[in-house]
């Protein structure tokens, strides 16, 4: 590259990629194919509206792509054409968010989502968020005791605030969502229901986590997750919404699409459909049960008891450590984790109680149950405070026998 000063920040990055662990649950670490998909040639070109009716002339190519990433998309949840439509156009989760709730919430109606501090996202309604100031935001939160969904307490709200839309599908929870139940609960009171299962699609993709579609009525997923694409997201909508969130998304929000980002997450679907990507799905939640289990063995407390994903919420308070602590005190030795309110937390978001950890990366790195227990012990002897230095001379030794995908 001629451009030193980038080229030396992408190989800084790319050094440090590849010498942590990643345990940050929202990311992933993205092939060869997506990332040359992503800086291809398609970057240059304008491509206003939708196949066949673009604003802009020499889209043949784009209109071919585009119509693939949505058959692609469709055949890996299983769905047909003739009852949901697909939109590969959103910039990303939250922007995608906003364009359903324009396109079927009245301003001003109410968006029930589970509370931010217990696992909720900004943009499923939360008052520092555009969708919390359109929209009234009625929170849910998990049962105080079991740190799980409580759905007799969540229809009751229901009942009480007959919102327009409920959303299931969060950023922090790490257990099994009865889709159902949410639907029952929705349908008693004439809601939708949106499922947004950005963390979880790559589950869902692998059959490792029940599938949201049979109960949803809009189904979000951002791309770069359990995914593992380029950042982006998809709308999948019941044929009747279709139109009117096309509409959102193009013109009402967006601009030009990113036909590059659509190249790579057809990339990134495609190799989704893989038996190799089934049973890295599988593996995920065998890792982050490998990993849980062996904290709790340490006595740290998980939040909930346990998973059912590729997510842990850790409760490092319990030891007296704040999350911003430990979060600061793992990067040191090279394991990145973040900082995560746990249910009812009594602490700041910004200084929290506990940590998120994940294992979606590391298992694509090729990691399995013995590294998610060194993993473990290694967490342990840094909150503790013990053997800092030897540690960080581990992680490094595993990071490096673990590389990259390439
Ligand atoms: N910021 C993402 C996460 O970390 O879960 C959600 O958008």
């Amino acid at each position: 590259m001629k451009d030193k000063h980038i080229d030396k920040l992408i190989k800084n990055e790319s050094k440090r990629q590849t010498s942590v662990i990643n345990l940050i649950a929202s990311e992933n670490d993205t092939s060869a194919d997506v990332r040359e998909a992503l800086g291809s040639i398609f970057v240059n070109k304008y491509a206003e509206g939708y196949p066949k009716a673009r604003y802009y002339g020499g889209n043949e190519y784009i209109d071919e792509l585009e119509e693939l990433a949505k058959a692609r998309a469709l055949k890996l949840f299983g769905l047909s054409s003739k009852t949901w439509g697909v939109n590969v156009q959103p910039y990303s989760g939250s922007p995608a968010n906003l364009a359903i709730y324009f396109a079927l919430v009245s301003v001003g109606a109410k968006i029930m989502g589970l509370e931010l501090t217990m696992g909720g996202h900004l943009s499923h309604g939360h008052k520092v968020s555009m969708t919390g100031k359109v929209w009234q935001q009625v929170a849910y939160g998990v049962d105080k005791k079991t740190e799980m969904l409580d759905y007799d307490e969540i229809g009751r709200i229901a009942q009480k605030e007959k919102p327009a839309l409920i959303v299931a599908g969060f950023t922090a929870y790490s257990r099994i969502i009865d889709f159902k139940k949410f639907r029952a609960i929705a349908d008693n009171v004439g809601a939708l229901v949106l499922v947004d299962m950005s963390h979880f699609a790559g589950l869902v993709a692998g059959k490792a986590y029940p599938s949201p579609f049979p109960y949803a009525d809009i189904v979000m997923t951002t791309t770069h997750k359990t995914l593992r694409g380029p950042r982006s997201a998809l709308i999948f909508s019941k044929k009747e919404f279709s139109e009117k969130i096309d509409k959102v998304v193009f013109p009402g929000l967006q601009g030009g699409p990113h036909a590059n980002q659509i190249a790579a997450v057809a990339v990134a679907l495609q190799e989704a459909q893989s038996p190799a990507f089934k049973k890295y799905a599988k593996q995920i939640i065998k890792n982050a049960r490998a990993l849980s289990g062996e904290l709790s063995h340490y006595g740290w407390r998980i939040v909930s008891g346990g998973t059912d994903t590729h997510l842990i919420l850790l409760d490092t308070q319990v030891q007296d450590i704040s999350g911003a602590r430990a979060s600061d005190a793992l990067e040191e030795v090279g394991i990145i984790v973040n900082k995560n309110t746990i249910p009812y937390d009594t602490r700041s978001p910004r200084d929290p109680s506990g940590i998120r950890l994940g294992t979606a990366d590391v298992t694509t790195r090729g990691m399995r149950e013995p590294q998610m227990r060194m993993i473990a012990g290694f967490i342990d002897e840094v909150l503790r405070g013990i053997h800092g230095d030897v540690v960080k001379k581990s992680v490094a030794r595993l990071a490096k026998q673990f590389p990259q995908q390439k």
